[in-house]
């Protein structure tokens, strides 16, 4: 079994929709979400145009700033500031990566943590591991969407993660941790890798290496999540962290690169700028 994103992402985003066109009679306005852009990378003009565009699925406001990546970290801490203090900004995402001479930390620290769609701020993170509410990285929280639609049980499960970032491996970890998976975290240093991932009743996989899992690394019928979004090296297509074409017929349930995790990850901003509109509200 495929698990569609796309379609998945699509069900949603039409159910948020709904939502949200009764916001202006409640509320007096839509919400609204600032993307930041430093730098013209291919990758993030196409995912942050993804974004622009599901928020006019959903009925959000979207308005996305574009800066040379000259900019000074300075000047990008003062246009967070700024966006920090307009009550009219209920989300603000930068898009990563940042160019190098600026400290993405110091940055994603710097947004008001209440706008922080992300949830990628250090508050939203320790509150994440501390079972505590907060706003869920949407990468992660996409991923485990698609397990529940597809009906996968997490309970009990042996659950292997392969990458450790803060913006997918360890959060998801957590997550499947606390849908009481038992979790394994690997990453470059890990020995036999393949044994590990061998064990695997749900692999999720999050190292951005074209095709990296192949089908000696999957059991018959693992639950088998691809967040990877590469390039590959010989068609110059899309394709993701695991060799899809020997590992689907093997896996009971996989998500396809492109039209899997990418649209949930896009999904689930959409909800939680949402969510933040709210909680803004009800302060
Ligand atoms: N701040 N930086 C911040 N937040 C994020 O949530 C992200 N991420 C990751 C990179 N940097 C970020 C994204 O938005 C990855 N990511 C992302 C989002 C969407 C898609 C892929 C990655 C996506 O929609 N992928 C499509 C293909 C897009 C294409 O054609 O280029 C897919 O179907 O997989």
């Amino acid at each position: 079994m495929i698990i569609s994103g796309k379609e998945l992402s699509a069900q949603l985003k039409a159910e948020m929709a709904e939502k949200v066109k009764g916001f202006p009679a409640l509320y007096g306005r839509v919400p609204h979400l600032v993307v930041i852009l430093v730098g013209e990378d291919p990758g993030s003009v196409s995912y942050v145009k993804g974004k622009a565009k599901a928020s006019a699925e959903v009925g959000i406001r979207n308005t996305t700033i574009r800066k040379p990546d000259t900019i000074s970290e300075q000047e990008l801490l003062e246009l967070i500031a700024q966006l920090n203090a307009d009550d009219e900004v209920d989300g603000i995402l930068v898009q990563l990566p940042l160019p190098k001479h600026i400290d993405e930390d110091k940055v994603i620290a710097a947004i008001d943590k209440a706008k922080d769609v992300d949830g990628f701020h250090p508050l939203n993170v320790a509150a994440l591991w501390q079972k505590q509410p907060c706003t869920l990285p949407c990468t992660p929280k996409g991923i485990i969407k698609m397990l529940k639609a597809a009906g996968v049980t997490i309970e009990g499960k042996r659950a292997v993660v392969i990458g450790r970032s803060n913006i997918v491996g360890l959060p998801v970890s957590k997550l499947l941790l606390d849908e009481n998976a038992t979790v394994t975290i690997t990453h470059s240093r890990t020995r036999n890798l393949a044994e590990v991932t061998r064990q695997a009743e749900i692999l999720v996989v999050a190292i951005g290496r074209p095709k990296f899992v192949t089908a000696d690394m999957v059991a018959d019928g693992a639950v088998v999540i691809d967040v990877g979004v590469n390039r590959d090296p010989e068609t110059g297509k899309l394709c993701g962290d695991v060799d899809f074409a020997a590992i689907e017929p093997k896996a009971s349930v996989i998500t396809p690169v492109p039209g899997g995790v990418g649209p949930m990850t896009i999904c689930c901003l959409m909800e939680n700028t949402i969510e933040c509109f709210l909680r803004r509200r009800a302060k």
